[in-house]
């Protein structure tokens, strides 16, 4: 869960300005990403000094760092999440794409059902208009009729490598990812009402009108867009 990028500060300052928004007795969804590990991190400093929450994570990887930091977790069949934090590849006027952690399914089930979904991001995920690849959660066998599917959209799907090994990535659930650029996004919400009924697609990385607070952690400080 470690950046190697430079924007640590400003990714710290995020998560933190999250984190602090947290209450005693709530129940927090848990994201995934860099910026976010920053705000479990400083949950779980909270906790040590006797904050009383539970987390539901989105990730194996949050789930392991939750665990690491001491925050007691549940499932969302033990609780509705209070808030939710989590990061993003790209937010432009409230909306956003996701799913650079291969993760955005259970992320979108999470950060959906909580009463405040709270975003956390550097200012290098700011843009006019949505134009990041929209990563596509597929079913194994339905790759090859998804991507056509997508390209019949404008889209141009690329199956998502493993850094470290041979082969694709495998998401948490078993399932592989498309990237689909789509160039820019005209219009967010007709693209997602397109995306989510294909054959095959799980879940897609587009995060239209879910965002309730967005926290941009800047050189200096954090801007909080509502
Ligand atoms: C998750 O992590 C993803 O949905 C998003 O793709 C990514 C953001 O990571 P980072 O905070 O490391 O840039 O939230």
């Amino acid at each position: 869960m470690k950046s190697t990028s430079g924007n640590d500060g400003a990714k710290r300052r995020a998560g933190e300005s999250a984190a602090a928004l947290v209450e005693d007795g709530t129940v927090v969804g848990l994201g995934t990403g860099s910026t976010t590990a920053y705000a479990i991190r400083a949950l779980g400093d909270r906790v040590a000094e006797g904050l009383s929450i539970r987390g539901i994570p989105t990730s194996y990887q949050s789930r392991a760092l939750a665990r690491e930091v001491g925050i007691p977790l549940v499932t969302l069949e033990d609780a509705t999440p209070t808030v939710a934090i989590d990061g993003a590849d790209q937010v432009a006027d409230g909306d956003l794409v996701k799913g650079g952690g291969a993760a955005h399914a259970r992320e979108k089930v999470v950060d959906s059902s909580a009463e405040r979904f709270v975003v956390v991001a550097d200012e290098s995920k700011r843009a006019d208009a949505l134009s990041h690849p929209v990563p596509v959660e597929v079913l194994p066998d339905a790759v090859p009729t998804v991507e056509a599917r997508l390209r019949e959209e404008g889209g141009d799907p690329t199956l998502r490598a493993a850094v470290h090994k041979d082969g694709p990535v495998v998401t948490d659930n078993g399932n592989l990812v498309l990237d689909c650029d789509f160039g820019t996004v005209a219009d967010p919400a007709t693209l997602a009402a397109t995306l989510s009924p294909l054959p095959g697609v799980v879940e897609h990385g587009l995060f239209v009108g879910l965002a309730d607070e967005v926290h941009v952690g800047t050189a200096t400080g954090v801007d909080v867009e509502r």
